[in-house]
């Protein structure tokens, strides 16, 4: 589907793909559980949480997965400066993990690039 040009509440156009889940999320067409929002980065509750604390930080403009945010310096500072924010927020100080899957290995299923950001109780050596 063609990307559509919506007004963002910080009146900047921006590019919305209208077949994307999370940029329906960030134009509030798809409700979500927001717990952090910055002017580049939004980071809601997953749906189906994987651990007691389960967030996940995208960035407002679409990138399809994490290579591409990778080319977009200032964006990928922003979701991690956002993971950062909210595992403090949510009080993980005994640590946490920030995933990104990537590709159908990784098992990516939603292709607007997102930090799993996972907490609240001892991972284990891996997360399943
Ligand atoms: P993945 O890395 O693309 O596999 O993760 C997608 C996540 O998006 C997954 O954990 C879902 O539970 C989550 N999710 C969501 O939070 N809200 C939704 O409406 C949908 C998926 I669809």
């Amino acid at each position: 589907m063609d990307p559509a040009t919506i007004q963002s509440s910080t009146h900047k156009i921006r590019q919305v793909e209208n077949s994307c889940l999370f940029c329906r999320i960030v134009a509030g067409e798809i409700p979500a559980t927001v717990v952090h929002r910055t002017e580049t980065t939004l980071a809601f509750r997953d749906i189906d949480p994987k651990a007691p604390t389960h967030v996940l930080v995208i960035p407002v403009a679409h990138h399809a997965d994490v290579i591409a945010l990778a080319a977009d310096p200032s964006a990928a500072a922003d979701v991690l400066a956002t993971a950062a924010a909210v595992a403090e927020k949510e009080g993980l100080t005994d640590g946490f993990r920030v995933i990104f899957n990537t590709g159908a290995h990784g098992g990516q299923e939603v292709f607007h690039v997102h930090a799993h950001l996972v907490g609240g109780a001892p991972l284990g050596p891996m997360l399943a």
